[in-house]
């Protein structure tokens, strides 16, 4: 071997060195890591630095472009139903309300969706058949469930359900437990899940009730204001999500 021949050998195992070295010296999966991380490896061996110009969570909801393309490229082969919650709600939503009281458990997620909010819940401990839902007026639950007031109703209107022509922004009809659970989906409108927003909902909290809601139709004045969905079994301040940071 001629000296420039053994010079490229030496230098090839360095190179083989530290990458070995650093593999055990854990450069994390792309798809397992933070932003802290400086560097990630991708599953078909390719080293990416870190940060990049787009989150790993924003490049799993859709990459468009080449620049994003770009960013996005450690991520390309991560799992985008990884992280998926029980009962098939996605892990991307703004905000969420978690019910921990009594019998009752689970939660109730939101997301922006153009002028409307895709609201998605799952609720375990509630007794069969329909219970009024509703966005209520603070968040304050310094008196359980009775210190979040009324509906949210910042258009001064009478009680009515997701579909009425009369309603508050925060009526959002019933939900039906069948077998100890309730599960689904709706879509809210004249609510926002930005802060800023007038109609935003985060801070506020979602109540289930003991009954069903008549929906404004029950014929009396306590329909138009409550629908007549009786006791607040259960209460949950409506947060922010943990995925825009975190
Ligand atoms: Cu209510
Ligand atoms: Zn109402």
């Amino acid at each position: 071997m001629d000296s420039i021949t053994k010079l490229q050998h030496k230098i090839r195992n360095i190179v083989r060195k530290i990458e070995h070295h650093n593999l055990k010296g854990g450069i994390k999966n792309c798809c397992n890591t933070n932003k802290q991380t400086k560097q990630c490896k991708r599953s078909d061996g390719k080293i990416f630095k870190l940060p990049r110009k787009f989150s790993k969570h924003r490049c799993l909801q859709g990459v468009k472009g080449f620049t994003m393309r770009a960013s996005c490229a450690p991520y390309k082969f991560c799992n985008k139903s990884r992280g998926k919650l029980h009962g098939g709600q996605q892990q991307q939503y703004d905000a969420i309300a978690v019910f921990q009281m009594g019998t009752i458990s689970g939660n109730v997620t939101f997301k922006q969706n153009g002028d409307n909010v895709d609201v998605s819940y799952d609720i375990t401990g509630l007794e069969d058949g329909d219970h009024g839902f509703h966005i209520h007026q603070y968040g304050d639950l310094s008196e359980e469930c009775k210190s979040a007031c009324a509906h949210f109703n910042p258009d001064n209107t009478l009680h009515g359900g997701l579909y009425t022509n009369q309603r508050h922004a925060g009526d959002l009809g019933n939900i039906t437990s069948r077998g100890n659970r309730s599960q689904g989906t709706l879509t809210a409108i004249n609510i926002s899940t930005d802060q800023k927003h007038p109609r935003s909902i985060i801070g506020r909290s979602i109540i289930i009730h003991e009954d069903k809601d008549d929906l404004g139709r029950g014929g009396d004045i306590e329909s138009t204001k409550t629908g007549n969905a009786g006791k607040r079994l259960g209460c949950a301040v409506i947060g922010l999500s943990k995925y825009s940071s975190c």
